[in-house]
């Protein structure tokens, strides 16, 4: 029995399942720093196998995984590429300045690709002037372009520009399995023209808490130490890994609602007169509430009277369908809001 959770602002917000809440109970435990927690051992491999990467490593959250894999892909003073509305450039609190004393250039994408040209006008040449570019970061989904899952075509005409320049890839996949799902591809291939990838287990997958970063043995044994560095090394940690193996050997599919889910919620509002800002392929919905003439405080109060929780900035709001959230949900929802929203 799924527990309802019936809040649009994140699927952050998303609650364990109770075969992880049994797997944290029964994981077997050791010192992690000591490479001695048999379940996060057996979370780390796991991972690097499903995107065929060498290594893994459990990291706390989102954040901390780009942190680590960005740290172990540069040196300090080097210039990073990365897309302008991207998380880590807009939401990882400045993280790249101040623990790896990097310059950010943003390039802004069309629906959060990067154009191939503007990356390769935007890598340094070699000239004692200048910084050295030291990695370039792509999103996948990207968030704030709408939950977008980019291509591999797309994936892979980065990665060329990257590669003729002799420079690493990142890729922060939070959502890296709503894009595979969304593709109708495995997630190695998602992560095929990346060096690094951090993906977030807390998100759509379900667990409670923490990432995992995959990559070459060499960049998971940098950025291994720089979790350690960050106070990351988190000793017992299978009791918080044990749920992450249960998210991505059951909880993968069901990605495939979130997205159905989506679509007809921004079906619905659509019908409503609400504008959709963006296409919707994952599990996101971007609306603009000013053709209905209501800003997000309007709305907040309209989903809290139909037992929601939804909130936006001016009078965009983002809505996240995720575990917790079913169709019928979704359907008497729509009913609801229906009622709600000014004609
Ligand atoms: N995103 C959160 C907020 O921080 C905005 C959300 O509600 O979507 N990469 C991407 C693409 C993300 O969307 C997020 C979280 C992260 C990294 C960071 O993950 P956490 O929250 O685990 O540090």
């Amino acid at each position: 029995m799924v527990e309802k959770n019936l809040d649009f602002r994140s699927d952050t917000v998303t609650l364990p399942s109770p075969e992880m809440k049994e797997a944290a109970a029964k994981a077997p435990l050791g010192d992690d720093v000591y490479g001695e927690d048999p379940s996060v051992n057996k979370l780390e491999n796991l991972a690097a196998e499903m995107l065929g990467k060498e290594a893994g490593l459990f990291v706390t959250s989102g954040t901390m995984g780009n942190a680590v894999a960005v740290l172990a892909h540069t040196n300090r003073g080097d210039e990073i590429i990365l897309e302008a509305r991207s998380h880590i450039y807009v939401n990882e609190v400045g993280g790249l300045a101040v623990m790896g004393s990097l310059m950010a250039r943003t390039i802004q994408g069309e629906l959060g690709w990067m154009k191939p040209e503007d990356i390769r006008a935007a890598i340094r040449a070699d000239n004692i002037h200048f910084p050295s570019t030291g990695l370039l970061c792509i999103e996948n989904t990207h968030n704030s372009a709408g939950g977008i899952p980019l291509t591999i075509e797309q994936m892979k005409s980065n990665w060329d520009v990257a590669k003729e320049a002799g420079i690493g890839v990142h890729l922060d996949g939070a959502r890296v399995f709503n894009a595979a799902i969304a593709l109708g591809v495995e997630v190695k291939e998602v992560a095929r023209y990346t060096d690094t990838v951090q993906f977030c287990l807390s998100k759509g997958l379900a667990a409670p808490v923490g990432s995992v970063v995959v990559g070459s043995e060499e960049l998971v044994k940098k950025a291994r130490k720089h979790r350690k560095m960050l106070g990351g090394g988190m000793r017992q940690a299978g009791i918080i890994a044990a749920p992450g193996i249960v998210a991505l050997t059951k909880m993968v599919d069901r990605l495939a609602d979130d997205h159905v889910n989506a679509a007809l919620l921004a079906d619905g509002l659509k019908e409503l007169g609400i504008k959709i800002l963006n296409p919707v392929k994952t599990n996101m919905v971007y609306i603009d509430l000013s053709s209905v003439g209501w800003n997000g405080v309007d709305w907040g109060e309209a989903c809290a009277k139909l037992g929601w929780k939804s909130r936006g900035y001016g009078s965009r709001v983002r809505l996240c369908t995720h575990y917790g959230i079913e169709r019928e949900d979704i359907e008497s929802f729509l009913e609801g809001i229906g009622k709600l929203v000014p004609k």
